[in-house]
């Protein structure tokens, strides 16, 4: 498709998202940009020649009919984004506005623009490199603050620093392998020597693809359950966390009988919040399908929030919640503190952790409750910071993975030792085409099929 697009055209895009909006943004670029903004633009103090700089004045059409009022900003020379004269009017966010300026942007020779179409002119105009480019639309997916510290630090060479640490455990990994071949006698020591270097790769490796997975959309937030018993009060929690009612929340027990997920964001990471169903030991039919799906869940959560009712205190139900799922970090919450009866546990010791005081309704005693939110999540997600390869270290990681991932399996087995110096020499041969030529062609070819119409 980049063969048919051709740089002596001028392009326009409006790039400053959906209509009506407070203000509208229609860029051009191109070679003629300056003259189209002759015709459009009118100002008592315009002189007919542009600067570098931002002008007020009016846009007219055809038969100078006016369309709107508003600024120019006018780059003349390959000082802008692209490297090639542009042009940004910023009108007023009426479709019909907009309309009509790119209407009158057609008639004058300008051509809408392909997804993508400002930033590969940039690239041809030596503006941006393949890698920038990459990182531009990494940006664009950033979900929280923590990817888009993850992709800025991509320039302090974090990732470098990750491949030089795979290829040292690998070749580590190799020369161990290769003592198993001249002393074949002592292989089953070798091999033990070699599973330590070998699994800490393992884990540097997944930790990085699941970073660029989650922040490429293939993989899911981390989850975070609200458990407890009926009326504990899990979904007026669950609806004071995320500052709206989302959840139906009523004073007959089993009202949640289904799993409701929304996201929210903790220590600048976005999460998945989870209201269960209450549990309780007479559960049948429909509810006890509810429990069970409602276990899936917390089975697979980073961490979970035992909702108790502080007006009843603990039963058998929560004490087995607790035995079962007491390893996984979580957060008590004791509820319904503006209740008469409600009452603080007297003897702590009997508890794991100290519950927090709260009233899901008055949403009175958040902030201690986030405050132990926030511990839980930096404990349950020391993975989020760190190296964030590229699309295309990603996949040379997916590669390298499945490699360790298959010659950890096999050294538990009993294939020759030849055979695994040869699959780690393949993962180390993997890993040295990082530090090769950047695909200029692929990685182009991914900015037109993931940028949007303006950027
Ligand atoms: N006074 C008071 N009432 C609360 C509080 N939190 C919840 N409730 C009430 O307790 C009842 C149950 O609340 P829910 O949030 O629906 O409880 P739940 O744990 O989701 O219940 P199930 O979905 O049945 O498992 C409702 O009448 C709520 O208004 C609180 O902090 N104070
Ligand atoms: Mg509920």
């Amino acid at each position: 498709m980049r063969s048919h697009l051709d740089k002596s055209e001028t392009i326009f895009a409006l790039c400053s998202g959906p209509l009506p909006s407070a203000v509208a943004i229609v860029r051009v670029s191109g070679p003629r940009a300056l003259s189209i903004g002759r015709e459009i633009f009118r100002s008592s103090s315009f002189s007919g020649e542009f600067e570098r700089g931002m002008y007020f004045g009016s846009f007219v059409g055809e038969g100078e009919t006016p369309i709107d009022e508003g600024l120019l900003l006018v780059f003349p020379d390959n000082r802008s984004f692209t490297g090639e004269p542009s042009l940004e009017f910023q009108c007023h966010g009426s479709p019909a506005v907009v309309c009509s300026l790119e209407k009158r942007l057609i008639e004058l020779a300008a051509r809408p623009a392909q997804p993508g179409e400002f930033s590969y002119r940039a690239y041809l105009n030596q503006k941006l490199s393949p890698v920038e480019i990459e990182n531009l639309r990494d940006l664009f997916r950033a979900q929280d603050s923590i990817d888009i510290a993850n992709i800025y630090r991509r320039r302090d060479g974090a990732t470098t620093a990750l491949v030089e640490r795979l290829r040292g455990a690998l070749t580590g990994l190799l020369a161990v392998l290769d003592t198993a071949i001249d002393f074949s006698e002592e292989y089953a020591e070798v091999t033990q020597q070699a599973q330590e270097p070998l699994d800490l790769a393992i884990r540097e490796c997944s930790l990085a693809i699941q970073r660029y997975a989650r922040l490429s959309g293939t993989s899911n937030a981390p989850r975070v359950a609200l458990v407890g018993r009926p009326n504990a009060g899990k979904s007026s929690l669950f609806n004071a966390i995320l500052c709206r009612y989302r959840a139906i929340v009523h004073d007959e027990p089993g009202t949640t009988r289904d799993v409701l997920e929304e996201d929210f964001v903790l220590n600048g990471r976005r999460w998945r919040l989870v209201d269960t169903a209450g549990r309780h030991d007479e559960a049948t039919g429909t509810e006890r399908e509810g429990i069970e799906l409602g276990d899936s869940y917390l089975k697979g959560a980073s961490f979970w929030i035992l909702v108790v009712d502080g007006t009843i205190g603990i039963s058998e139900v929560e004490r087995a919640l607790l035995q079962r799922y007491g390893s996984k970090p979580f957060v008590i919450a004791w509820n319904k503190s503006d209740l008469p009866n409600w009452n603080y546990p007297a003897d702590l010791s009997t508890l794991p952790v100290a519950p927090v005081r709260l009233s899901a309704l008055h949403a009175d005693g958040m902030d201690t409750f986030w405050a132990a939110m926030e511990a839980m999540a930096g404990a349950s997600a020391p993975n989020a910071r760190g190296p964030l390869p590229t699309h295309r270290e990603y996949a040379a990681l997916l590669e390298v993975n499945s490699r360790l991932l298959s010659l950890r399996e096999h050294l538990d087995g009993d294939e020759l030792p030849e055979y695994l110096s040869e699959e780690a020499r393949v993962a180390v041969n993997l890993l040295e085409s990082f530090v090769g030529e950047v695909d200029t062609e692929q990685v182009l070819d991914r900015i037109f099929s993931a940028f949007c119409i303006g950027k």
